[in-house]
Parts: structure tokens; sequence; C-alpha cells
């Protein structure tokens, strides 16, 4: 409903409280980012569409998942949710993908002797993986890309690697909580056009690794923001969590966060000390439960001993890097 100034001065006092009383609330007026003193970059407002979708489902119903791209203050352009080698990389192999009407009950109906391995080392163990993403995820082992997610945003999927490699060797991962509503974090859920979404990352590999709070997590893209001051860092860490998470109808003017990635983030030598520990998430606070394409692999994922990870805020960062190393 657009409801000008004009207009609300003239409405009764009881229908300002019915439509809410505080229209401007979501809505930064100008390009101000004076009281903000962080290490981000902010943007603020939707970005330009530079793809409209990468990805068309041929069995059911996807959301469309595009690329942005919008520039800060100082000049800089970022691409929104996240740079991605989606057009270009193999896909990982579905454990589970109603797209493509990939759709088996169990792990036991999936046909794992075909599932593509990439040798990193050659006399090195063959290890199998198994992978959920909300929503997306580039997974590098020592450096290497080896497969990313055949879905960027709904439905939702799951996925099954296998690579060779002698331990020690690094795993990183880069994961995405796709946005619909480019620049400003937010797709249209539950009856609001600006709802925030959430993330989350869960995976089991053949050799006894799993996630969990061992592994390491930073945060890339943090959006909406519609108050810049609930934005803080604290020893590497990148906090949102006093910022609002409450969904709207007018955040078309919200503010991001951006980080500039490190070019070689995914090397096996990379030096991720001072990245934060990741944030361990319950099925309950992810929203699996009535996820087939989780359920039905449960065994796979928390039930291999596994944990849902992400950076501190599972809702308003979008674009998280993840690393580990397996001795
Ligand atoms: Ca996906
Ligand atoms: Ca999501
Ligand atoms: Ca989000």
């Amino acid at each position: 409903m657009m409801v000008s100034k004009i207009q609300l001065i003239s409405l009764s006092p009881l229908i300002a409280l019915m439509v809410g009383c505080s229209p401007s609330k979501n809505m930064p007026a100008s390009r101000d980012i004076s009281n903000y003193s962080g290490s981000a970059r902010i943007t603020q407002g939707l970005a330009q569409s530079v793809q409209t979708n990468l990805f068309e489902c041929q069995n059911g119903r996807s959301r469309v998942a595009g690329i942005g791209e919008i520039t800060d203050l100082e000049g800089k352009v970022w691409t929104v949710p996240a740079k991605n080698h989606f057009a270009t990389a193999p896909k990982a192999m579905d454990l589970y993908e109603k797209c493509a009407n990939m759709i088996p009950t169990n792990i036991d109906d999936v046909d794992e002797a075909s599932v593509p391995v990439a040798v990193i080392d050659p006399n090195g163990e063959e290890i199998t993986g198994y992978i959920f993403a909300d929503n997306y995820f580039e997974l590098y082992i020592n450096g290497t890309l080896i497969a990313v997610d055949s879905v960027p945003f709904t439905p939702f999927n799951s996925s099954i690697v296998k690579f060779v490699v002698n331990k020690p060797y690094t795993i990183a991962v880069k994961v995405v909580d796709w946005e619909e509503n480019l620049g400003v974090g937010t797709e249209n859920n539950r009856g609001k056009t600006y709802h925030p979404g959430d993330g989350g990352f869960i995976a089991s590999f053949s050799d006894g690794t799993v996630t969990s709070a061992d592994w390491q997590a930073q945060t890339f893209y943090t959006a909406p923001i519609y108050d810049l001051t609930c934005l803080s860092e604290v020893d590497g860490q990148r906090l949102s969590n006093t910022c609002t998470t409450d969904a709207n109808n007018d955040g078309q003017n919200a503010y991001a966060a951006h980080w500039q990635t490190p070019t070689n983030w995914m090397a096996k030598e990379f030096d991720s000390t001072a990245w934060p520990q990741a944030t361990l998430y319950s099925e309950d606070e992810i929203g699996v439960n009535n996820k087939k394409a989780y359920m039905n692999f449960i065994e796979k994922f928390s039930g291999a001993g596994a944990s849902f990870i992400w950076s501190t805020n599972v809702v308003l960062d979008n674009e998280v890097l993840l690393r580990y190393q397996v001795h």
C-alpha cells in the first residue's frame, strides 16, 4: 500500500494506528552513512540486475536466482548475493533435486558408484561427502574447486561429491543465502515483500569429518540493515546480533555491508587464524523438518554427527566463507 505523508496527516489517529503508525521505520531517507564506523563498505538500496536467472526448474517451481551489481559511495562495485562459479563449474551430483525429478526416499536408492571423482592426490584416499546448503555452496579441497550446488536458490536440494586426497587436507566452502531483492538481502516470503530469509550448511564426509564448531566461518555480506549503528566488530567477528530481522513491505532502501573476499581464501596455505569459529544451529532453527532433500538422508547429516553451521547471524549474513583443516 502506498501512503504519502500528506495522506497520513489527513488520516484519523485510529486509522494511523491501524496502518502501523511508523511508515519510515524501514526507509532510510538518504545515502547517509556518517553514523557507520566499521570496516565494511556500505551500499544502499536495490542492485542492478546483471543476470536475470541462473536456474530454470524443469519439473516444478523455483525462486528466481538472479545476480546483481551495486556501487558503494566510494565507487566500488559489488556483486550480489555473491560472486560465484555457477555458470562454469562442475555441478555436484544430486542426492535429491525435485526439478530434475531426482527424488530418492533414502540413501540406498542413490547410485553412489556413479558420482564423479575429483582427484587431488592420485595416491590419496577416496572420500565421499554429503552436503545440504540453504541455499548454495561452492566446495574447494586444497584450493581446487570440486563442485558447486546444482540449485542456487530453491527448491531445496542436497548433493553428493567424491574426491581423492591425502591428509592433512583443507576444506573451504563459499555458502550463500540467496536473495530475490538483489542488494538488500530479502525475498518475498510469508506475506512480506522484504523477508530476510536464512542460511545454513551441513555436511559429513566418509573419513569421519563433519561440520562442527571447529570449522571457521567469516561473513562477507550482511543485509538487510535498517540502522547502521547495529553493526559491530569484536575479535574478528562481524556482528549484527542487535540488528532487526523483522520482515516488512518497504525494505527497498535497506543498507548492506560488504567485505572484500581475499583472493586466495580457499587455498590450503591461506591463514584464516583470525576468522571466527562457526556458530552452530539446530535443525529446528534452520527449519529442515519439512525438507525431503535433508530428511531423506538425515543419517548422513545429523545422524552422522554433523551440525548446521553458519556465521553468527544465520538470517542477515548472506555470504559466508567456511574453512576446516582435516588432520
Ligand atoms: Ca541449493
Ligand atoms: Ca535461504
Ligand atoms: Ca538472509
